[in-house]
C-alpha cells in the first residue's frame, strides 16, 4: 500500500462540460484535416457536444502559437488543441518552423495557464505523416484530444483549475 496521493486524469476519460478550442493549420491540409477529424471524433466519442467545440484554421504551423494564445486568453475555451503537419522534405526551414511552433505552443500554455496541446506532426516524409493521421500509426489528432481531456481532468481532480 502506498501513502502518496495520486491524481490520474486517464481514469474514466471524458470531455465533461469543458470547452475545447481546436486550432488547425491549412498547410498540408490533406493530413491536418485528418488530424482534425480524429480530434473531433475523439472529443465526441467522449461525450462532447458541438457547442463545446470551437475550430480555428490558420495558415501554417508557424501561426499556431499566436492563435492558440489568443484563444486560450479569451476565456472562451478551457483547453486548446493545436494541430499541424511539418514535413522535412517540403522546406529548408523545417527546423525553424518545428522549433518555433513547439516553443510558441509551450509558451502559449504557460502564459495563459490553459492547457495547450502539441498536436503537430514533424516527419521526414508525407508517408510518415499519413501513417500518423489515421493510418498504421493511429491518429495523433485523436491522441492530442485525449491529452487535452486528461490535462483538464487531472488539474481539476488536484484542485489546480
Ligand atoms: N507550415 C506547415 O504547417 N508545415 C510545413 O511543412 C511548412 N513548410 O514546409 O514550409 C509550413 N510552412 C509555412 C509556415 O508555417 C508559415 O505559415 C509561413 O512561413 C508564413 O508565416
Amino acid at each position: 500500500m502506498s501513502d502518496f496521493v495520486l491524481y490520474d486524469g486517464t481514469a474514466d476519460l471524458r470531455a465533461g462540460n469543458w470547452r475545447y478550442g481546436l486550432v488547425a493549420a491549412r498547410f498540408n491540409a490533406a493530413v491536418v484535416d485528418r488530424l482534425l477529424e480524429g480530434a473531433l471524433d475523439a472529443l465526441r466519442r467522449h461525450g462532447a457536444a458541438d457547442r463545446q467545440l470551437t475550430v480555428l484554421r490558420v495558415p501554417g504551423a508557424f501561426e499556431l502559437p499566436l492563435a492558440s494564445l489568443r484563444l486560450a486568453e479569451s476565456g472562451a475555451v478551457d483547453a486548446v488543441i493545436a494541430l499541424g503537419c511539418v514535413i522535412r522534405g517540403d522546406t529548408p526551414h523545417f527546423d525553424y518552423v518545428c522549433a518555433e511552433s513547439a516553443r510558441g505552443l509551450m509558451e502559449a500554455g504557460l502564459r495563459s495557464g490553459v492547457p495547450v496541446i502539441f498536436g503537430v506532426l514533424t516527419t521526414d516524409t508525407l508517408e510518415q505523416a499519413e501513417a500518423r493521421a489515421g493510418g498504421a500509426c493511429g491518429n495523433k489528432g485523436a491522441d492530442a484530444a485525449c491529452a487535452a481531456m486528461e490535462m483538464l481532468a487531472v488539474l481539476h481532480a488536484a484542485h489546480l483549475d
